[in-house]
């Protein structure tokens, strides 16, 4: 990767990511785009609609890109409450991104979801090649969207690869949209009020990953050697399985007063509940060597820290 196009920039991800990029490719070899500018992007940035056929192309051409970072999409919660918007969101930009990749003979990544997961999954040690009928539109927007990249690669040569991320949590930019969203919200309220209700209940187990792994994770798959990659579109990956119970015992460590209820709500919870409770990472440390530093405690520690500096800067 040289010249990179990440869409999505100002999202959960692709915010944290473009500034990781800049620092390892360049300043001037990375255009972060999106569907709004902001009011002072800190470098190249443009404007893109991913649903308008032509914009990802345009752009990529215009910078010479080498590589496109597909990120936006909609979240699942959100994918669930306007299905026909995230079909064209999702599958749309995804498309269009795939067309320009292909048209201009770039690198491609796009990420995937535990999302692509459904109750008909094995629930524990979920593996990578394994049943998938997911049963919400986010979902069913993440199957299409691996098999799409899968059929680009086989049938064009385009070099898509990706990940099946899990719930993502960051003290950057909110998550928002999601079904596990709850990650990272129980931070900010531990420090700002010692308590937090969760939206998901008790027991119920998701895998997450702290972002500096996630943003490792997409550079070290973009730059393995293609020859080792069986799998390419849509590697399992995660760094702990955790429920909303883990989350606060974690905090207590450091918080020891904090305390968690829970007010469920219920499309997220049947969200949750029809994804796994842990996935198998083993095809992704096999082919390109994957490997998380980060466990909840680690993570909870940091987390915390970066919050604290983040709002007393905010506040000052
Ligand atoms: C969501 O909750 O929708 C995302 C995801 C796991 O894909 N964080």
């Amino acid at each position: 990767m040289k010249k990179i196009l990440v869409t999505g920039a100002l999202g959960q991800i692709g915010s944290e990511l473009t500034e990781q990029l800049r620092s390892t490719y360049g300043e001037d070899n990375i255009i972060a785009s999106d569907i709004r500018r902001p009011e002072n992007p800190s470098g190249i940035f443009e404007e893109i609609d991913v649903t308008k056929e032509k914009e990802i192309y345009e752009i990529s051409k215009k910078y010479k890109v080498d590589t496109i970072i597909h990120l936006a999409a909609l979240l699942s919660a959100k994918a669930e409450a306007f299905p026909k918007v995230a079909w064209e969101i999702n599958m749309g930009g995804l498309v269009n991104a795939l067309e320009a990749a292909k048209q201009l003979d770039l690198k491609f990544f796009t990420p995937s979801s535990i999302g692509a997961f459904g109750p008909s999954t094995p629930k524990d040690n979920t593996p990578q090649d394994t049943l998938q009928r997911p049963t919400t539109m986010y979902g069913v927007n993440k199957v299409a969207g691996e098999l799409l990249c899968d059929y680009y690669f086989s049938r064009f040569g385009v070099d898509t690869r990706g990940v099946r991320f899990p719930g993502l949590i960051s003290y950057v930019t909110a998550p928002g949209g999601g079904t596990t969203d709850y990650a990272v919200e129980v931070y900010y309220e531990a420090i700002r009020k010692g308590t937090y209700t969760s939206y998901i209940a008790q027991g119920t187990h998701m895998d997450m990953m702290y972002m500096p792994d996630a943003l490792n994770a997409i550079i070290q798959l973009m730059e393995a050697d293609p020859d080792r990659l069986k799998h390419r579109n849509a590697f399992n990956i995660t760094a702990m399985s955790a429920a909303p119970e883990h989350f606060a015992a974690s905090i207590c460590k450091q918080i020891p007063d904090f305390e968690m209820d829970y007010q469920v709500d219920p499309v997220r919870q049947g969200i949750a509940e029809s994804w796994p409770d842990s996935i198998n990472a083993d095809a992704a440390k096999e082919e390109w060597g994957f490997e998380a530093a980060y466990d909840i405690d680690s993570m909870t520690i940091d987390m915390l820290k970066k919050i604290r500096e983040k709002l007393k800067k905010n506040s000052a």
